[in-house]
């Protein structure tokens, strides 16, 4: 099986030298015309360049509206914030309260006992509600207020290694 492998990959090397031997010895000098086609390429790819700016800034400001985190120093005079503490662990979450009321805001603490993880709060429809990073050594609030019941689910969005995929949690929201 080795000597396969070592077979194609000496093969391979081969091919990769051919094709950079004949590239080399097939190139002319550089054509007359070059500096005019350059200059009509430049100014494509500066069309171009501006086009793409102008499309990705228009897809961040749609996607990003309404935006996933919460105005944090919104007022509230309702009573007292309901807390959770937000444990992450490689690789599960562990919430205390995991139920809370809607209409009543909700302050997160969010910390991390390993590696950076992403706290993200997805409603029923898997659409992203709110969220703020799990760090080691901090922690990060997050204050968020559910208008309706139902079970949230809590994803990790950032790569934490080989069970990140399986980082999923509940919370209730009555
Ligand atoms: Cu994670």
């Amino acid at each position: 099986m080795i000597s396969t492998v070592y077979a194609i990959t000496l093969v391979g090397i081969g091919l990769v030298i051919a094709v950079f031997y004949f590239v080399i010895a097939n190139s002319k000098e550089a054509d007359p015309d070059y500096p005019s086609i350059t200059k009509k390429w430049y100014g494509v790819r500066s069309k171009w360049f501006l086009f793409l700016l102008v499309l990705g800034i228009t897809v961040s400001v749609l996607s990003t509206n309404p935006f996933p985190t919460p105005d944090q120093k919104k007022e509230y005079s309702g009573g007292d914030y309901q807390n959770v503490t937000v444990d992450s662990h490689q690789w599960y979450w562990i919430m205390t309260p995991s139920t809370v009321k809607a209409g009543q805001p909700v302050e997160f603490q969010v910390s991390s006992a390993d590696v950076n993880h992403g706290f993200g709060i997805y409603d029923e429809k898997l659409t992203l509600v709110a969220q703020t990073q799990a760090m080691p050594g901090y922690t990060n609030k997050l204050i968020h207020t559910f208008d309706k019941p139902g079970k949230y689910k809590i994803l990790c969005l950032e790569y934490c290694g080989l069970a990140h995929h399986a980082m999923i949690s509940e919370l209730t929201v009555e």
